[in-house]
């Protein structure tokens, strides 16, 4: 005989309700159980506030950027708080932000982009010459090199904010990149080109031309209007996929090479030192990663009972295929359910009923892309790279539930 959960019926989807709501039947012990109404709250009998041009959160919403400078308050970065992230996009003002000098204030009036070097027809565009150009519109995440640093240990970062906030997803609109290209004319021979940005610091990085054929934007948009000054108003470089760094903000200038020229930003920092000694240059895509923003690092489940695991993942190669979750210290391993739209280079959502059985738990989430690359552990990423560099971390995150519904980064 069937049982209800396992009703012979053909469509796979009503199976499925079927049993997910096995799973939550008698669980929400959390909830009150009620048979009188609740009060008539005092805001329904009187008007609300005025219309107002532009929108702000409500003041009962509290998630900040975590802030991280040095003695220079201009220089250094701010975290996205990714606990408190729904769906896939980043608020615009919850983007982490990386300046090396500073958040430039520029007049789009007075902005300039150059493109010359190995090309036909050197030119200056303004703004104005940028927006009338052919446009798109896509998701992309961006994350610094130097996201996850933390997680090499021996000691970790306590919260996923800390530990992870230095990568968020965004919608970039711009023009793509092959279109002004080709407005300059590329010169046979051109292999590179660098880009600058007009900060003081000239963040400068050397790009195969190649990676520019397809999908890299000059962007002045950002989920819907201008791209905000942190993110690099009112022109950036979007490298969909490529660390953080090349993905110029403030670009100023576009030079097409014949090779990389090897700038401060592509030697002295951003390349990875190995084991050996010897040092990774140019080590551009950001590798598949996946981290469980709830319940993480920091957080307290409220007693045993049903909770929904969530979290995020991406990968610098392409689409998230799968992301694997394991509540048993990794012993056995259940498929998360991955919202759509799973786009490339773009965070994806993963979600997981789970039932707490107040037991201390370990929780860790594994991802795999589009070209089947599955996310290490942290020993297998260290037995590949040693532990000299800070970048390109990208191993499992494991967070520890104890019996006290306490979570923590181990
Ligand atoms: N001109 C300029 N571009 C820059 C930087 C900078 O300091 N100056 N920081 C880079 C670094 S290290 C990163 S990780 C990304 C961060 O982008 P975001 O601040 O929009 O998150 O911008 C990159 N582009
Ligand atoms: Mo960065």
């Amino acid at each position: 005989m069937p049982t209800p959960t396992e009703a012979p019926d053909s469509r796979t989807g009503r199976r499925r309700f079927l049993r997910f709501g096995a799973a939550l039947s008698g669980a929400l012990t959390a909830c009150k159980t009620t048979n009188t109404a609740p009060a008539e709250p005092a805001e329904t009998s009187s008007l609300g506030k005025p219309l107002t041009a532009y929108g702000e959160r409500s003041p009962f919403e509290k998630p900040e950027r975590l802030v991280v400078s040095g003695k220079n308050p201009e220089i250094g970065a701010t975290r996205t708080p990714l606990q408190n992230s729904y769906g896939i996009i980043t608020p615009s003002s919850l983007h982490f932000e990386r300046h090396h000098s500073g958040v430039p204030q520029i007049d789009p009036a007075a902005h300039r982009l150059l493109i010359h070097g190995m090309v036909e027809r050197p030119l200056i565009f303004t703004m104005d010459d940028i927006l009338r150009l052919p446009s798109v519109s896509r998701i992309h995440f961006i994350e610094c090199a130097g996201n996850s640093g933390s997680e090499w240990g021996p000691k970790t970062a306590p919260d996923v904010q800390r530990a992870h906030g230095l990568a968020s997803c965004s919608e970039w609109t711009g023009v793509p990149l092959p279109i002004l290209l080709a407005e300059a004319g590329v010169k046979p021979g051109a292999s590179w080109l660098i880009a600058e940005g007009a900060d003081a610091c000239h963040m400068s990085r050397s790009v195969p031309l190649k990676r520019v054929a397809d999908d890299v934007l000059v962007a002045y948009g950002q989920n819907g209007e201008a791209i905000r000054p942190s993110q690099g108003y009112p022109l950036r470089l979007v490298i969909p996929g490529f660390e953080g760094n090349t993905n110029v903000k403030w670009l100023r200038r576009i030079k097409v090479v014949g090779e990389p020229v090897m700038t401060k930003d592509e030697t002295s920092k951003y390349t990875d030192l190995m084991a050996d000694g010897t040092a990774r240059q140019f080590t551009f895509e950001m590798e598949g990663k996946s981290v469980i923003t709830f319940p993480s690092g920091g957080q307290k489940l409220a007693g045993a009972g049903l909770y929904e695991i969530a979290g995020l993942a991406w990968s610098g190669r392409g689409r998230i295929e799968r992301v694997e979750i394991s509540t048993d210290d990794g012993k056995t391993w259940q498929n998360a359910k991955l919202d759509e739209p799973r786009l490339r280079m773009a965070f994806t959502r993963f979600r997981l009923p789970w039932k707490w059985d107040g037991q201390p738990s370990s929780l860790q989430s594994r991802s795999t892309d589009e070209t089947g690359y599955v996310q290490p552990a942290r020993e297998a990423l260290v037995a590949v790279r040693g532990m000299n560099s800070g970048f390109h971390n990208n191993c499992i995150t494991i967070w520890k539930v104890s019996a006290d519904g306490g979570v923590t980064n181990v």
